[in-house]
C-alpha cells in the first residue's frame, strides 16, 4: 500500500491535516487507535480561538460551528469574592472566542473526510514507524490483516502517548517540560451554565472553572491533587466545592444537575524540539502540551497542521523545501508563546499546595493587575483569543 502523507492519529491535528491536504490535491492515509464512536464521544477542549474558526471556515467544515457555537467576547478572573471581567473583544479589535467540543469539532472533521471518501481507519493496532529518516514506512494491523505503508511523510499526529515520537532516535530531540502539583477534575453536567462566560476563579481553597457546551450544559473543573482518586469526589462534594469557589460576595447561584462525564487530567508543560525528523514531522500534543488553563492545547495542534500543509503543499506543487526545514521553527515560536501563557495563567490563577506567603502576595498582585490596568489586561486577551497566525 502507499501513500503520499501517512498521518497516525484522528485527533484535531490528523484530521485537519487530512482535510487541508484533500483540498490541496494531496493523499493521505489516516491511522487511528481507537473506534470512531470513542475518537467521537471523548471530551476534552472547548475554547477556539478566532484563527481557528477562520479555518475551519475557509476550509468549509465550520457550518455547524457557527450554528451550535457560542461565541464569546471576554472571560471573567474571580477572586475575593468579586468579578472582574476581561473585555477580550474590546481590547482585540474585535476579535472573540467561540466555545464548541472537541469532540464536535473531531465529528464534524470525521463526517467531511468520509463525505470525500477520505482513508480514515479506525481501531488499528500495532503501528510502527520504520524507515526513518528519508524512506519512511508505517507497519500496522487493521481488522486482522498486516499492512505496510509505504509514503513520502508521515505526520505523527498521534497524542502525547503515541509512538511516532519514540520513534525518533535518542539524543536527537531535546524534552523541556514541567510538572505541577495539582490536576484538574472535570465534569459535564446537565445544567444551565450559572454565566453566559467563562469564569475563571481563583480560591484559597484552589481554582474553579465555570465553561459550557450549551445553552443546557455546563462543563466545570475544579483543582485537585494529582493523585487524587474519583472515588473522594462523590457528586455532592463537587457541587460544594464548585460552590464555595465560584461564590461571589453579592451571591452566585450555581444550579446543579446530573453529571454526564468526569475525569481528573494531571497538569504539564512539555515541548520537544526539533518538531520533525528527516520525513516525520510531529503536530499537536505529540510534540508539546500545556496545562489547560489558557485554552491552547487543541487551537495549537491545528495551528501546527496548517504550517505543515502549506508546507506540503509548496513541496508537491513546486519542489520547494524551505518551508518544510523550517516547519519546526515555525511552529515553535507559537508553541512557545502558548507554553509561556499557559504557565502564566496557570500560576496566576492556582493554589500553591505547599503554602508560601510571599507568593501569594505575588498572586494577589498580580491578579489585580490584570483586572485594573489596561495594558495587562490586553496582554492576557490577545494571548487568549490567539496571536496571528503563521
Ligand atoms: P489528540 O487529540 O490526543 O489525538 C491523538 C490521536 O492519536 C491517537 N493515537 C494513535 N493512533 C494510532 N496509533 C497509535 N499508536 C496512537 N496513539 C494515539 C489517539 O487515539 C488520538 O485519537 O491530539 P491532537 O490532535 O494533537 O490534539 C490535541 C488536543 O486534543 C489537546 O491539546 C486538547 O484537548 C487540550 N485541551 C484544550 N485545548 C484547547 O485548545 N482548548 C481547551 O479549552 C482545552 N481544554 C484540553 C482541555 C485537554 C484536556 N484534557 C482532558 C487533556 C481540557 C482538558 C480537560
Ligand atoms: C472547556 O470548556 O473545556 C475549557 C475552557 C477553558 C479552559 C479549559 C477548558 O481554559
Amino acid at each position: 500500500m502507499r501513500t503520499q502523507v501517512a498521518i497516525v492519529g484522528a485527533g484535531p491535528a490528523g484530521l485537519v491535516l487530512a482535510h487541508l491536504l484533500h483540498l490541496a490535491g494531496i493523499d493521505s492515509v489516516m491511522l487511528e487507535l481507537r473506534e470512531r464512536e470513542y475518537v467521537e464521544r471523548r471530551v476534552r477542549a472547548g475554547v477556539l480561538e478566532q484563527g481557528t474558526v477562520d479555518l475551519l471556515t475557509e476550509m468549509g467544515v465550520a457550518d455547524r460551528l457557527h450554528r451550535e457555537g457560542l461565541v464569546h467576547h471576554g472571560i471573567e478572573l474571580r477572586f475575593d469574592g468579586r468579578g472582574h471581567r476581561i473585555p477580550l473583544s474590546e481590547l482585540t479589535n474585535g476579535r472573540a472566542i467561540t466555545v464548541y467540543g472537541q469532540q464536535e469539532v473531531v465529528k464534524d472533521l470525521i463526517q467531511a473526510r468520509l463525505n470525500v471518501s477520505g482513508d480514515i481507519r479506525f481501531g488499528v493496532s500495532g503501528v510502527r514507524v520504520d524507515g526513518l529518516p528519508e524512506s519512511p514506512i508505517v507497519h500496522f494491523e487493521h481488522r486482522g490483516a498486516k499492512h505496510r505503508l509505504e509514503c513520502d511523510i508521515i505526520a505523527g499526529c498521534d497524542g502525547f502517548h503515541g509512538v511516532c515520537r519514540d520513534a525518533i532516535p535518542d539524543g536527537v530531540l531535546s524534552v523541556f517540560e514541567r510538572t505541577y502539583p495539582f490536576a484538574w477534575l472535570g465534569i459535564l453536567a446537565e445544567t444551565p451554565p450559572a454565566s453566559h462566560e467563562l469564569i475563571y476563579a481563583a480560591h484559597e481553597r484552589g481554582f474553579a472553572l465555570q465553561s459550557m457546551r450549551s445553552p443546557q450544559v455546563s462543563r466545570l473543573y475544579l483543582q485537585c491533587n494529582p493523585d487524587e482518586s474519583l472515588d473522594t469526589w462523590p457528586d455532592e462534594r463537587i457541587w460544594q466545592e464548585l460552590r464555595l469557589r465560584l461564590a461571589l460576595d453579592d451571591g452566585f447561584e450555581l444550579r446543579d444537575g446530573p453529571i454526564l462525564e468526569r475525569g481528573i487530567t494531571p497538569m504539564r508543560s512539555f515541548v520537544v524540539e526539533p518538531m520533525q525528523f528527516g520525513r516525520l514531522f510531529l503536530a499537536g500534543d505529540a510534540a508539546h502540551i500545556v496545562p489547560p488553563t489558557g485554552a491552547k492545547g487543541m487551537n495549537l495542534a491545528i495551528a501546527d497542521v496548517q504550517v505543515l500543509a502549506k508546507a506540503l503543499n509548496a513541496w508537491y506543487r513546486d519542489r520547494r523545501t524551505d518551508l518544510l526545514d523550517a516547519y519546526s521553527e515555525t511552529c515553535l515560536r507559537r508553541v512557545w508563546r502558548a507554553e509561556h501563557f499557559s504557565w502564566w495563567m496557570t500560576t496566576m490563577l492556582h493554589r500553591q499546595p505547599d503554602a508560601d506567603p510571599f507568593r501569594d502576595r505575588l498572586q494577589r498582585s498580580q491578579l489585580r493587575y490584570v483586572t485594573t490596568s489596561t495594558a495587562a489586561a490586553t496582554t492576557l486577551a490577545e494571548n487568549y483569543v490567539g496571536l496571528d497566525r503563521m
